[in-house]
């Protein structure tokens, strides 16, 4: 057994995942496709030990509630199964978010740990199975496994339902992400998409145009057209919020300052960039723009934003074991 630390990054949709077919194996009602990223990251390292009572969760140095736990023993209980094992595990993480501003994603967590547990049980997973493991703790994550442009495929079962490598990403993109402070108490992605595909009249419009989404930026990728990249992915973003509003009771993650973002964007347009912004369940909006372009467009923003608000990213590698922890 080899308790390695084991790091996966965070990943942005710029074809959101929104809805469950199945609650409890996390299949999804559609495809999505996203692009992994540099600048946030979880290192996340699983001992099983015979002498605990209880799985314990740490993260970055802090014991965590029975609430976080939670997605963590589902994919725990999983590891176990398969390896044979009944010991218990303490699973430390540590987040690296440039900021304190939650950007904690769940997306490079339970990736992170779905490669740690797999590693700490003996168990030798293919990427494919791996991705269907982290898919188990939060649907997300199952995207995490890859770096650059990688596609969940939304399969029929738990065993047809994992991410695939898109592309490498080895070209002129990067992100922006502008960090939108709220006080309100977001819904969380969870109850948020359930509510939606429950009650929202829109959800089903939503769904009928994703075919054409997902083609179309397959083809831009493939022809690294990061203009059509972007457009189809703004579309394809307000589409999922639209569904939020026809929700009961309705909700939505935008705030104030995600509008003054968004409005930064048309006129970094209108300028003559090519820049678009992307949205997932809260206020903070990311730029899909040229990499080369990252810190011209980050100066304009700084007339409107702080610079503490404004991050940038870039594509980032799939899951690995490091020799020891980051700074
Ligand atoms: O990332 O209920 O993975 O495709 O970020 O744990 O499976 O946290 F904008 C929303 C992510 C949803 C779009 O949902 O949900 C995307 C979202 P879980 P996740």
């Amino acid at each position: 057994m080899k308790s390695e630390w084991v790091r996966a990054h965070t990943n942005i949709a710029l074809i959101k995942y929104w809805g469950k077919e199945n609650e409890e194996l996390i299949i999804p009602m559609n495809n999505s496709l996203s692009l992994t990223l540099d600048a946030f990251y979880t290192e996340t390292k699983v001992t099983f030990d015979e002498n605990l009572k209880t799985d314990e969760f740490y993260l970055d140095d802090m014991i965590q509630d029975l609430a976080e736990l939670e997605k963590v023993k589902t994919v725990l209980n999983i590891v176990r199964g398969k390896a044979g094992i009944k010991a218990r595990a303490k699973v430390e993480s540590h987040n690296h978010v440039p900021t304190a501003a939650g950007l904690a994603s769940s997306a490079s967590g339970l990736a992170a740990l779905a490669g740690a547990a797999s590693l700490a049980a003996g168990l030798d997973l293919s990427e494919r199975e791996l991705s269907k493991l982290a898919r188990r703790g939060s649907g997300s994550a199952s995207r995490s496994i890859y770096g650059g442009f990688a596609e969940w495929q939304k399969g029929t079962n738990d065993d047809t339902s994992y991410a695939v490598p898109i592309d490498d990403a080895n070209w002129d993109i990067g992100m922006l992400f502008i960090v939108v402070n709220d006080k309100k108490k977001e819904v969380s992605s969870r109850e948020g998409m359930l509510r939606t595909v429950k009650t929202s009249p829109f959800y089903q419009g939503w769904l009928n145009t994703l075919d054409a989404d997902l083609s179309a930026i397959k083809d831009a990728i493939d022809q690294q057209d990061l203009h059509a990249v972007g457009a189809i992915a703004e579309r394809n973003a307000l589409k999922m919020h639209a569904t939020t509003l026809g929700a009961n009771p309705p909700f939505t993650y935008w705030s104030p300052d995600s509008m003054k973002a968004m409005d930064a964007v048309r006129d970094l347009r209108e300028k003559g960039y090519s820049v678009h912004f992307t949205m997932d369940a809260g206020p903070n909006v990311k730029l899909i723009c040229k990499q080369s372009q990252l810190a011209e467009i980050k100066s304009h923003l700084l007339k409107d934003f702080s610079e503490s608000q404004l991050i940038e990213a870039k594509p980032g590698p799939g899951l690995h074991v490091v020799s020891k922890l980051s700074n």
